[in-house]
């Protein structure tokens, strides 16, 4: 492949272990390699990190003077090339630098105009800007993604250890061949894709836009990977990587393990925490993440009442219900209105009525025998005064138009019921769609709509296009089930 090149690698091939391997290899692959630079020499190979000064001056402006097409590629180029079987082309590997010192060597004067102590200033200037572009190239990922673990607060030495060597750019630090081969298990790729998209996210917001390509780079290669991996169902996969994109995976994949994972974790987790608070969507659980907030305390003075109620209450909140306790509440809710009104019917709905062993909240249908919207909702103003003077309803945090989500209490514990107002005729739909599960009413409503049918919680309706839609059923539960060409499922099974 490299027939009729002639490399010098920098640092040489006595002092750098990666570069030795690489000319073993580049070598094998038809290239001529010299210790020294001479009128043959067709490249230097540099590693961006070790380009500095020292190299301009011993090194590059001496070769320039003994061949003056003499071209400077990144080493990379070489391993990129190769990785693919093929020579790639050197753009975007070129050590830009070089043609400005050849320009200065060939024409000193006329070009710069000064003199000999401006035209070092020129060279240090053009030179250090390079280094500078490789540098911060190459540190920007490092930096981005150790970024992540200053949010983690456990470091295990182990891991800090491995992140200290991760900025390492000495000889030293370097491991591996031309390419290195990365065998991660498929269930971390995930986490790895998480991360990038994450950092990716993080670069644009932040308008980053070159180091992006890094990333995006790295991201194309792993998503690529995944996706084989799962077609293929293959428990890992091996990727081919440059040594520093395999360090920087390799570090993304150790920490998903231990600190990145830990940062992932800890933000889902208080996202979720936060969103468990009344009146908290994803937006302001992001935004008081950003903000620093990691507990219920940081957010409790930046949340309205309902939010404090949920707080002060959180872990009775989110506690599930067993279905006896459920049946407790229900029941006294019923025997509340059974003094009330004989007309009232309530329901427990949810996932009480699936069977399951616990609950996360309670979910009742109030409705009453042949009655309207308007007297259910007069009706249910009666219940519910009733309920808080029983201390049965302990707080209100919405009472919409047919709704009413608050908290009950029955012992010492806090649980939040939220009850429907369904008028008489509707009851069949109502009593179906909050019976739930959500799947299973996602998976109804699709059928009624490939059936040119629309199915809600007041009603199965015609959805003929440029026609009125009418009503089909709505009283009778077991009806909908007919009429949409199914059999009676029982509760459990949805
Ligand atoms: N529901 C729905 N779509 C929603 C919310 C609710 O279809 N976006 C329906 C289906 C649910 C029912 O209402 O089963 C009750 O809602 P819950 O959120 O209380 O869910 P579950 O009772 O099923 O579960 P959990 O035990 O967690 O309360
Ligand atoms: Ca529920």
């Amino acid at each position: 492949m490299f027939n009729g090149y002639h490399f010098y690698f920098y640092p040489s091939t006595d002092v750098s272990r990666i570069n030795q391997i690489r000319s073993r290899i580049v070598a094998k692959q038809g290239a001529t390699i010299t210790s020294e630079i001479n009128a043959q020499t067709s490249h230097i190979l540099v590693r961006p990190q070790s380009v500095n000064q020292k190299f301009y001056d011993n090194v590059l402006n001496p070769a320039l003077k003994i061949n003056k097409n003499i071209t400077v590629l990144d080493s990379d180029w070489v391993s990129e090339s190769v990785a693919g079987r093929k020579i790639m082309n050197t753009d975007g590997y070129v050590v830009t630098a070089n043609q400005h010192v050849q320009d200065e060597i060939a024409h000193p004067v006329e070009k710069s105009g000064c003199n000999d102590n401006d035209l070092e200033t020129v060279k240090k200037r053009r030179s250090t800007s390079y280094i500078d572009e490789c540098n911060k190239k190459s540190k920007q990922l490092s930096e981005d993604i150790e970024f992540k673990y200053r949010e983690a607060s456990e470091y295990d030495d182990d891991v800090d250890r491995k992140n200290s060597q991760f900025h390492q750019t000495d000889e030293t630090s370097e491991q591996g061949d031309l390419y290195e081969t990365l065998s991660i298990p498929t269930s971390e790729l995930n986490s790895v894709v998480n991360a990038l998209e994450q950092s990716i996210a993080d670069k644009s917001r932040n308008g980053h836009s070159n180091y992006s390509k890094t990333l995006n780079g790295l991201y194309d290669i792993v998503v690529k990977a995944k996706h084989e991996a799962l077609r293929e169902r293959r428990r890992s996969v091996d990727l081919k990587l440059s040594p520093e994109n395999a360090r920087n995976i390799s570090y993304l994949t150790r920490a998903s393990q231990t600190k990145w994972l830990q940062a992932v974790k800890e933000r889902s987790d208080t996202i979720k925490l936060f969103m468990s608070v009344y009146g908290i969507g994803e937006y302001t659980a992001n935004k008081f993440f950003s903000k620093g907030y990691r507990s219920l305390q940081d957010i409790f003075p930046f949340v309205d009442d309902n939010g404090r109620v949920s707080i002060t209450h959180h872990s009775d909140f989110v506690e599930r219900i067993s279905r006896e306790e459920v049946e407790e509440h229900f029941t006294q809710v019923k025997s509340a209105a059974a003094e009330l009104d004989k007309d009232i019917q309530l329901y427990c709905m949810g996932s009480y009525r699936r069977g399951c062993r616990d609950c996360g909240d309670i979910d009742i249908i109030f409705t009453m025998n042949q009655g309207t919207i308007m007297k259910i909702k007069s009706k249910f103003e009666i219940l519910l005064e009733k309920m808080f003077k029983e201390k049965l309803a302990v707080y209100t945090f919405t009472k919409g138009s047919g709704k009413w989500l608050g908290a009950t209490q029955v012992n010492s514990k806090w649980r939040r019921m939220d009850i429907l107002l369904v008028p008489w005729q509707e009851l069949g739909a109502a009593t179906l769609y909050y019976t739930g599960s959500g799947e299973f009413n996602r998976m109804m409503r699709s059928r009624a709509i490939k059936m040119n049918m629309k199915l809600n919680q007041t009603g199965l309706f015609t959805a003929t296009k440029g026609e009125e839609p009418h009503l089909l059923e709505s009283f009778n539960e077991s009806k909908i089930f007919t009429i949409l060409g199914l059999p009676w499922i029982e509760p459990s099974k949805r």
